[in-house]
């Protein structure tokens, strides 16, 4: 009798677990960014703010659609390389995530876009700032920052009308940020009336500039704009000041991070580099942004570099649409990620028709004792 009341009780026992599992589910957030190479500390930063994200939803517990869920993080790493950007974005379709936050460069986010696409994963990239990203015309591509039109026309008109530039070179590192970012920055520089005395390009690889900043040099330039990354912005001002160059030297977002300063080994002066964000929050929306910096401070034990803040909201924008929608299946919540409105840490999220952010903002900075300084908040 005993030995059958205790069999009862084991079935029933395994039928609770049953149920209580069937409850649950998991939904798969897939993140790329370069996390090997020579942006590496660029792709941590936005991985870390990813796993952040994560790690906080599923302590405090989210319910979509009423099932119990675990987000999991499938974490790739791109290298920043465009074929490496398709081949994790392939191997996260064919993991059949629920949504992918990345990637980091555009040179990657574009051609990945057209594989999340035609999977119908929706797609948030925190940082590809290229225009073409959300120019294809893909219901899948979304991005919480500002594009490049923004950025290096904002950047273009502040070296003329702020910075007073009269003779601004022009270098670029031939990706599809580095190029498109600088030929925005001589609109914006044309636009405000101002003139650029010499167009030079090098690659996202390169060490040496010996050779386009001597022919630069001869110019006189007073402003030097470089469209591409940190990892080479650094090297390139330390080898302007062998060659005695004084100009200003400005970027976008790409050389905007904490880790320039050391890049550039002692040959950044005080006010010398003006760069760009192209996010910011202002008035009381700050204190979030601060927090967030804080958190992720005591968590990793570093400070962010650019974009981790943007990072983490991609991921509470898609998971807050998953919510409203009742469901994580991409093509039920597609549509009301299209539309939702959410507050994060870097302020309003809320997209237009192509997929960009609504009334994106910039954040000029410049770098004071090796520390990014803030400047302004425009929009
Ligand atoms: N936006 C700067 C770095 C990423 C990119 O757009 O390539």
């Amino acid at each position: 009798m005993q030995v059958k009341f205790n069999a009862i009780i084991g079935a029933a026992v395994v039928l609770m677990a049953g149920s209580a599992y069937a409850q649950d589910m998991v939904v798969k957030i897939g993140h790329v960014g370069p996390t090997s190479g020579q942006i590496a500390h660029l792709g941590k930063d936005n991985e870390n703010g990813a796993r952040m994200a994560i790690e906080e939803l599923n302590a405090k517990g989210v319910s979509i659609g009423g099932k119990k869920v675990k987000f999991e993080l499938l974490a790739e790493d791109d290298a920043g390389d465009p074929k490496q950007g398709t081949a994790a974005a392939q191997k996260l379709a064919d993991a059949k995530v629920n949504g992918v936050i990345g990637h980091l460069n555009s040179g990657t986010t574009i051609p990945a876009s057209k594989i999340y696409s035609d999977a119908g994963i929706p797609q948030i990239s925190p940082s590809a700032t290229n225009p073409k990203y959300t120019r294809n015309g893909y219901k899948t591509a979304f991005r919480v920052v500002a594009d490049d039109v923004h950025l290096g026309g904002t950047l273009g008109k502040y070296a003329v009308k702020e910075l007073k530039g009269k003779s601004i070179a022009v270098i670029d590192d031939r990706t599809a940020y580095g190029q498109g970012v600088a030929d925005e920055f001589e609109k914006g520089v044309k636009s405000a009336g101002g003139k650029t005395v010499g167009r030079e390009f090098t690659n996202d690889k390169a060490t040496d500039f010996t050779a386009i900043l001597t022919s630069l040099k001869a110019k006189k330039p007073d402003i030097v704009f470089f469209g591409g990354m940190d990892a080479v912005a650094g090297p390139m001002m330390r080898q302007m000041k062998q060659l005695g160059i004084e100009a200003k030297f400005m970027g976008g977002d790409g050389i905007c991070s904490g880790e320039l300063p050391k890049l550039a080994a002692g040959a950044m002066s005080d006010g010398m580099v003006v760069c760009a964000e192209a996010g910011g929050v202002e008035g009381a929306a700050k204190k979030s942004m601060e927090d967030f910096y804080a958190r992720y401070k005591a968590k990793y034990n570093a400070d962010v570099q650019v974009y981790a803040p943007y990072v983490y909201d991609a991921v509470n924008t898609m998971v807050a649409a998953m919510v409203k929608a009742n469901s994580a299946e991409p093509a039920k919540y597609l549509p009301v990620l299209a539309k939702i409105e959410h507050t994060g840490v870097t302020g309003k999220i809320a997209f237009d028709n192509k997929g960009d952010i609504k009334n994106g903002a910039l954040t000029l900075y410049t770098y004071k004792g090796g520390k990014r300084e803030q400047i302004a908040v425009v929009r």
